[in-house]
């Protein structure tokens, strides 16, 4: 008889506890209610509202995403690329159900997403698959985030504006991050969280003064 495989989840990662979730969203959410207000940031309103002069409140603009986690490894019930390889690891399998302390040092906003830097420790570095911070990634960034250390990718989504999927966040931080590589800082302006810096078509990075802990727990998710 055919023994049948054993189901593969829709992702790994680290689950912020229900506590630590009101926490970090009620710190971000005052972040993006100031943003919102600075005149640095008015300055480039078109770039969210497809007009000048026109106001955006950013908490109505991005919508909530239903669980706040870090994602690890994205396996699509193991349609994605080394999924079983993955699920299969020593180190995830005797991690699962551990808990973690994720380190938030920084916060972006993009006309897309809106999400929060994480600083992974060698530790859970082990847990981040070979690989993961260039996938999906666009052959024309592809050289620039291969010079970024592992891990760089490592996030949570915060929200994400209308008919936006997840997946951007990554994507908008690793675009962020080759950007600042390169020099291409603009604006500065300093926030009571940290120092705000503006990277050109709407992007917006706030490096944290005191990076922001969150208690999690690693565990798969399936819909
Ligand atoms: O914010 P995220 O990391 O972006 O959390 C969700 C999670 O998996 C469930 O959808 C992420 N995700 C979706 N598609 C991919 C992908 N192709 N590569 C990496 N992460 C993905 C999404």
């Amino acid at each position: 008889t055919k023994q049948k495989e054993p189901e593969l989840p829709l992702f790994f990662g680290w689950f912020l506890l229900p506590e630590e979730v009101e926490r970090i969203k009620c710190a971000t959410m005052d972040f993006l209610k100031t943003l919102d207000t600075l005149e640095a940031f008015k300055e480039h309103i078109s770039e969210f509202t497809g007009e000048a002069e026109k106001e955006v409140d950013l908490e109505q603009y991005f919508q909530n995403p239903l669980q706040l986690h870090c994602t690890t490894k994205f396996c699509d019930y193991g349609k994605a690329e080394g999924a079983k390889e993955y699920a299969e690891l020593q180190v995830v399998k005797e991690s699962l159900a551990k808990s973690y302390e994720l380190s938030v040092t920084a916060l972006i906003v993009t006309p897309r997403t809106f999400g929060a830097r994480v600083a992974l420790t060698e530790t859970q570095l082990k847990l981040w698959p070979e690989g993961a911070d260039k996938e999906g990634v666009a052959p024309a960034l592809l050289p620039s985030v291969e010079a970024l250390p592992a891990g760089s990718r490592a996030h949570v989504t915060l929200g994400c504006s209308a008919g936006v999927d997840a997946v951007q966040t990554g994507l908008d931080l690793l675009e962020i991050l080759a950007l600042q590589k390169d020099g291409k800082e603009g604006t500065q302006v300093e926030m009571d969280l940290g120092t705000l810096t503006y990277l050109s078509e709407g992007r917006w990075f706030l490096t944290l003064r005191e990076p922001i802990t969150a208690d999690t727990t690693f565990t798969s998710f399936s819909d």
